[in-house]
This record gives C-alpha cells, structure tokens and sequence, in this order.
C-alpha cells in the first residue's frame, strides 16, 4: 500500500510552509515532530529540513533530545531525506560551529567556501550531477536540471564517496561540493527541493514514491558540462501598497514615484494599478523567475503587526510558487496599537512562517549602520539584523538598499566615499557619491553606500539588493558605476536592481559587472517581455541560466 503520511521535523527554524506546500500539492498529509515523543516510532518516511546556523540548529537537536532516536531511526531503514543543514547535520561536525557535534553518520566536517575569489553565501541556482555511480539515476535529479542552494558552508565529496555515498556534485565556480547524497535509506540534498521548482518537485515525489532510480538523469555529467555551475540568477520584484480605492495592488514607480502623472493634478494622479500581487507572483514563476521580491513600500507608515497585510500574499503565493520568496519593508521593531512590543525578530518569524525565505531590511539598516558608525564600529548584537541574521541564518537577511546620486566637482568636496563616473553631473561634475535614504528615498541621511553595504555586512546581512532611485523606472539599463562598487566592498551577493528596460540591460549588467542576480519590475509588470524572454536572451549570448519548463 504506498504511503499517504509523511512525518516533518519542525526545529522551528526557517521556512516550513513552503515544504509543507510542496508536499500537498504532491498529494501527502503532513505531520509536525517537534520531539520525538510525537510520533517518530511510527513514522514512516521521514523530512528533516533545517536552515541557518550549524551549530543552532544541531544544538536543538541535542536539547530536544533528537540525536540518539534518529540515528535509530536511520539504523531502522526507514526512508530519511536531510534538506539543506538536514544534510549537514549528518556530518560529523562544521567549522561554521567548532566543538558542535553532528549526527555524524559521515565522518568529515563541512568546511567554508573559499570567498577570496566569489561570494559568500552561495546563493543561486546550481547543479546536482550524479558522477560516481553506474546508476541511471538517483530520485530523478537531473545533470541538466538546477536547484535552488543558499548555504556557505560545504561538504566535500570525497569522505561520502569513500564511504560508499552515490553523491550527486555541484560546482561553485570551481569548488565542489555534495549537492545530494544517498546510501541505502538515507537520501539527502544541499539544495532545497520545495525551493527549485519544478525539477525540485519530482526529486521530492521520486523521494516519497521510494524510485532511487529514475531515468531522468541524463548518463554521466561529463557530456553537460559545459551546462553546470552556477547559473545567472533573475529576480521579478513586485512594489506592493494600498491604492486609492483601498485595494492591495502590485505598483510601480518612476524614480519611486507610483502615482500616474497627470495634466491636471499637481500633487500626482492615482497610484499605479498593475495587478494583483498573488496573480502577478504566480505569473512570473511561471514565466521561469528564479525568485520573487515583494516590497510592502508604504510600511513606514504604522503597520501593526496583526493587520500585516503582507501575510495573507506571502501564504497564498507559497501554494503555488516554489521558487524562493522574500518579502520586505517594515522589518524593524514594531508597538501594536495595544502598546505591545513586538521585535523585528518577532516580525521576521511571523514572515517566515507565513512563506518568505528571506527578508529585507531597509530603513532600518540605515538607522542601524549610523549608529554601529556613532559607537565606533561596535556590534551590540541587538539590531534587527543580528537577531535574525543568528535564529534563521545570514542568507535569511537581504538588506534592500535606496541610493540616490550626488555629484561633486572633486573627491576633496565630500567627506563621503566618491567614484570617478563617465555620466558627468549637470555642471560638469565628474565625481559621485551615492547618498543613502530611508522611507522609499523620502528621507536622506548623511551615510554613503559603502559604508551602510560594508555596515551590514558585519551585521549579518547575507545579501545586498542595490536598487538606485536615479535610474528606477527609466529604462535606462543599470547603474553599473554603482553596482562595481558595491561589489568591490563586500563578499556577500549583490542584487543589480534599478533600470531594467530590455533583455540587453540584462545581458549587460552581468557581462559588464560581477553581480550575482539581476532583478527587473516594470518591464515585466507592463507585459512588455516576459522572464522567460530575457533568459532565452541571456542564453543565446552564452550565459548559463535556469530554463526549466514549468
Ligand atoms: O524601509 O525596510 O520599510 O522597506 C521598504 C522597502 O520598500 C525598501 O526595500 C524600498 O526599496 C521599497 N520602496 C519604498 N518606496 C518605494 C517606491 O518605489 N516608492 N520601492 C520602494 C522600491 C525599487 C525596486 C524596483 C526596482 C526595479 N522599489 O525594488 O523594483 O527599482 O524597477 P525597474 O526595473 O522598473 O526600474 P523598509
């Protein structure tokens, strides 16, 4: 009789919703373990999904007392699949967190990717190729196909291998690591399958239906090589606020201005109606987007929490799309109305649980890097990103980040950190600095880019998205001065935001700098490509892209 249950571990850690998503829409009823009393006897086929930290999350497994009944449980041959730090787990320790120790089936300790010559976290969509193995194939994992990776951290092949794992590698520009590994029951993955979409969906059900081997593995990596790696990662943002009729739409501005301009109102007609988030979400997944953003762009106005209209949008896109979602604006301390105090940890979680993978922080950043500056470089440990940066891991916290350009006729007139830029100012001015905002850019702060991006950095911040409020809307292609820059100050991925108009801009920005994901609005809320236009693009100039059929 095929098995209808499956049995999740919940540690209470990251994005569960979407696994659990995943897992109805294959058709499986899921039940939570969050201690072993709670049926791990009778289970069956076995999920345990974990993110973030190493050692927080195998901490928990030690205090909840998890540790000796799974390794009964792998002894006993149930089916098992480790998801992500699930598969880490099963190591015997990680220099994430010295004198941590795993479940430790494998004896090896995953080790930090080399960041001197790429970005840390890897964070994108990679390869999983079976190499090792005279298999057709392990869970239907494909050498063509990608999945969705954000981890920093990675195990090397040859320990399993040698102990008689089939291991399945990804290759991050030029490092290998486990993408997944099985031997006998026990089957896991670095990636997130409830993250990669389709292809990720049919290892999850080849996984639950017990087929180890499947024909979808193409033989043999080496003929697609040319195909695995890294691919370049395309984002779909969606700019989200109430409009005038009182109606949650997705918007777009000009320069962060959504009203439509008007002959006869001086202050701006209505806000830009271009659709319902939930719809517009589920379009550009299926059009081939590797990740949607949304951005609650009026949430400095008083959001209390229980009215977070975001919520209800998070959990009804996390149905259907399985691609990574992150959601920001209003991530900072909030007081209900009722005077409770809620933290910005708090409101993270009430996010994650709801579907986002990862959060984005704005304004308060900014608030955070100025005073980290004011106390001379010290971390408290307390700010908003730090809180959540240790719970659910640095690659959970995108800070979104609102510049705007400001020209001086020399590096001496600013204190601030300048480019030399080849788009002169209006009198002439061949030098720029970029001036940080908070509030959509109705607010300046006397703070330059570099210092907020190389500020947060230190603060826990996984991953910057660089949006320009110069270019925003304008079609002009990126910023790409700005973007440089950027990249040259830290090591965690960049996001190029602002500007897209065409798939050339697209083709540009990676060609023309290092960033790690390109993100486009309005060219695609105004249907004038699609996702998948840009793609086909960026893929007849030569560059690796995920285009998997939905
Ligand atoms: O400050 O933490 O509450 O977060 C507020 C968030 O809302 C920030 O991420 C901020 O960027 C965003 N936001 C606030 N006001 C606006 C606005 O447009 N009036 N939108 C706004 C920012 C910019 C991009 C846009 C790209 C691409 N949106 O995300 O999608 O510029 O557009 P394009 O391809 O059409 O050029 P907090």
């Amino acid at each position: 009789m095929s098995i209808s249950i499956v049995h999740v571990l919940d540690l209470e850690s990251g994005n569960l919703r979407s696994l659990s998503n995943a897992l109805t829409k294959l058709g499986y009823e899921v039940k939570w373990i969050k201690k072993p009393s709670d049926g791990l006897d009778e289970a069956e086929i076995l999920l345990f999904p974990g993110v973030g930290n190493f050692g927080h999350f195998v901490n928990e497994l030690w205090s909840r007392g998890f540790v000796e009944p799974l390794r009964a449980y792998i002894a006993s041959g149930r089916r098992i699949m480790g998801i992500c730090v699930g598969l880490q787990a099963l190591f015997a320790g990680s220099t994430e967190s010295p004198g941590v120790k795993g479940i430790g089936i494998i004896p090896a300790e995953l080790q930090k990717f080399d960041d001197s010559t790429k970005s840390v976290p890897h964070i994108g969509w990679n390869s999983a190729s079976v190499t090792n193995t005279e298999d057709e194939g392990l869970y239907s994992l494909c050498a063509e196909s990608k999945y969705y990776y954000v981890h920093s951290y990675r195990a090397d092949i040859e320990v399993p291998v040698r102990e008689g794992w089939t291991v399945a590698v990804g290759n991050y520009n030029g490092e290998e690591f486990v993408g997944a590994m099985c031997k006998d029951n026990v089957f896991a993955t670095q990636f997130h399958p409830e993250k990669s979409g389709v292809a990720g969906l049919r290892v999850l059900r080849a996984f639950l239906r017990g087929n180890r081997i499947s024909k979808a593995q193409p033989l043999h990596g080496g003929i697609l090589k040319k195909n695995l790696g890294l691919t370049n990662r395309l984002i779909a943002c969606l700019d989200v606020r109430t409009n005038d009729d009182g109606d949650l739409v997705v918007t777009k501005g000009d320069q962060y201005d959504v009203r439509e301009k008007s002959a006869t109102a001086s202050a701006g007609g209505k806000v830009r109606n271009l659709g319902k988030p939930v719809e517009v979400a589920e379009r550009y997944y299926l059009q081939g987007a590797d990740e949607v953003t949304f951005l609650n762009i009026t949430s400095f106005r008083n959001c209390p929490l229980v009215d977070m209209p975001m919520l209800e949008i998070l959990r009804k896109t996390s149905e259907t799309v399985f691609v990574p979602l992150t959601i920001g604006g209003g991530i900072r301390d909030l007081i209900d109305p009722d005077g409770t105090k809620i933290s910005a940890l708090d409101v993270a979680s009430v996010y994650f649980r709801s579907g986002a993978d990862k959060v984005s922080i704005g304004s308060d950043a900014v608030i955070a890097a100025e005073k980290f500056y004011e106390r001379g470089q010290v971390l408290t440990g307390e700010t908003a990103m730090e809180t959540i940066s240790r719970s659910y891991g640095a690659q959970a916290v995108v800070v979104s980040v609102d510049p705007k350009r400001v020209y001086v006729s020399s590096p001496e007139a600013t204190k601030h950190h300048v480019i030399r830029t080849s788009y002169p100012g209006p009198n002439g001015e061949e030098y720029a600095w970029y001036q940080c905002t908070i509030k959509g850019g109705r607010e300046l702060r006397d703070l330059d880019v570099r210092q907020l991006v190389t500020a947060v950095e230190k603060m826990g911040a996984g991953e910057i998205l660089l949006n320009c409020i110069d270019k925003d809307g304008t079609n002009s292609g990126f910023d790409l001065e700005l973007i440089n820059d950027v990249k040259s100050a830290v090591k965690i991925p960049v996001i190029a935001s602002s500007g897209a108009g065409k798939p050339e801009h697209f083709l540009e920005v990676f060609e023309k700098t290092n960033t790690d994901a390109a993100l486009g609005a309005g060219m695609f809320h105004r249907n004038e490509y699609k996702v998948a236009d840009v793609k086909n693009y960026l893929s007849e100039h030569g560059l690796l892209v995920r285009n998997e059929p939905e």
